[in-house]
């Protein structure tokens, strides 16, 4: 069919000129980072973003990687951070939250050092209608008072470790635990966890349990005291975080001992730091904790600015790792 010339001419008109309205329309002239739902505010994107972190200390390399993810990721995606480390001081991280409600943040961050105490801030925050998302340590407050927790489940890491020592001790073990800073979920959680798992083995003892704080000094130093009060009766040692198991290696190796085949170690984190040690073999197992919690936070943060739903706890997938493939582990790891 012959299409007339004027109507010809008329499409060839339309299709020129269509374009060129639309991109002088408001609509296109809009940021495209910026996404809109009819009668919504704009979205927000993570430039728009300040954000408060209150983190704990720098008391591990679990730590450290931790800081670091949140700073890297930060700078990547352009969000302007306001960080703070309270040095293993309750007091200093509640003073760090104050501090970030004043400058009226888009949303604080936490690690909490402990899990007890936060009521009374969180509420200050509330009040003030800047949200919480509490990252790697649990707060024992009510659900209101947080938008989401973002942290590894350290129930299962203590019962997974109590399952990787029954395997290297055929279920026959005298046992000395270095336990993490008092009051904190994790060792909370890993304590319970491991005992848990510990009463199905008759053989499994627990002689004793300190804290060692999570640093490697605090480490050595209760493994030093514990050799001395029971010397070769330990045949194992289970620590909440690898920094301390390292510090243990050092006290067993002063002591005389081999740590490793003498003394069975399991801790957690999977960080470096243990890769070395299992490589020397001075180390049996240590079991995940994630702390490149970066991404994830952010992610979370923008959608809790943006109204958006986030569940209530977001977790982490983490393995365990032995001595058999270290070496070629080592490289991929990020920590
Ligand atoms: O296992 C330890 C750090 O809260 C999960 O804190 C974290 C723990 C980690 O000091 O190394």
């Amino acid at each position: 069919m012959k299409i007339p010339r004027v109507l010809y001419l008329l499409i060839i008109f339309l299709m020129l000129v269509e374009p060129l309205g639309c991109s002088q329309s408001p609509a296109a002239s809009v940021d495209p980072l910026v996404t809109m739902t009819p009668g919504s505010k704009p979205k927000k994107t993570y430039k728009d973003l300040i954000i408060g972190f209150a983190q704990l200390g720098a008391e591990s390399e679990w730590r450290v990687a931790n800081t670091k993810s949140i700073k890297e990721t930060a700078d990547a995606l352009g969000v302007e951070l306001r960080f703070s480390d309270a040095q293993q001081n309750q007091e200093k991280q509640i003073e760090a939250v104050r501090k970030l409600i004043i400058q009226k943040v888009d949303v604080i961050g936490i690690s909490p050092i402990v899990e007890t105490g936060w009521e009374e801030v969180f509420r200050e925050a509330k009040a003030a209608g800047i949200p919480i998302i509490i990252s790697d340590r649990r707060a024992d407050v009510p659900e209101d008072l947080y938008a989401t927790y973002l942290g590894s489940d350290f129930l299962e890491e203590g019962r997974n470790a109590a399952r990787v020592l029954a395997k290297l001790v055929n279920g026959d073990a005298k046992i000395v635990e270095l336990a993490g800073t008092i009051g904190s979920a994790p060792a909370n959680d890993r304590f319970k966890g491991f005992r848990e798992v510990l009463k199905d083995y008759q053989g499994m003892k627990i002689i004793d349990s300190e804290s060692g704080d999570f640093t490697r000094a605090r480490g050595k130093e209760v493994m030093d005291t514990f050799l001395k009060k029971y010397g070769k009766t330990i045949t194992a040692v289970f620590a909440h975080n690898d920094d301390m198991a390292l510090g243990a290696i050092q006290a067993i190796e002063d002591y005389g001992l081999k740590p490793g085949v003498d003394i069975k170690i399991v801790s957690i984190d999977a960080s470096h730091g243990a890769f070395e040690a299992m490589i020397a073999g001075k180390l049996n197992a240590t079991i995940e904790c994630n702390p490149l919690l970066g991404p994830q936070f952010f992610d979370l943060a923008l959608k809790v600015v943006n109204g958006e739903p986030v569940p209530k706890w977001v977790s982490s997938p983490e393995g365990i790792f032995y001595p058999e493939n270290a070496a070629e582990i080592l490289p991929t790891r990020k920590y």
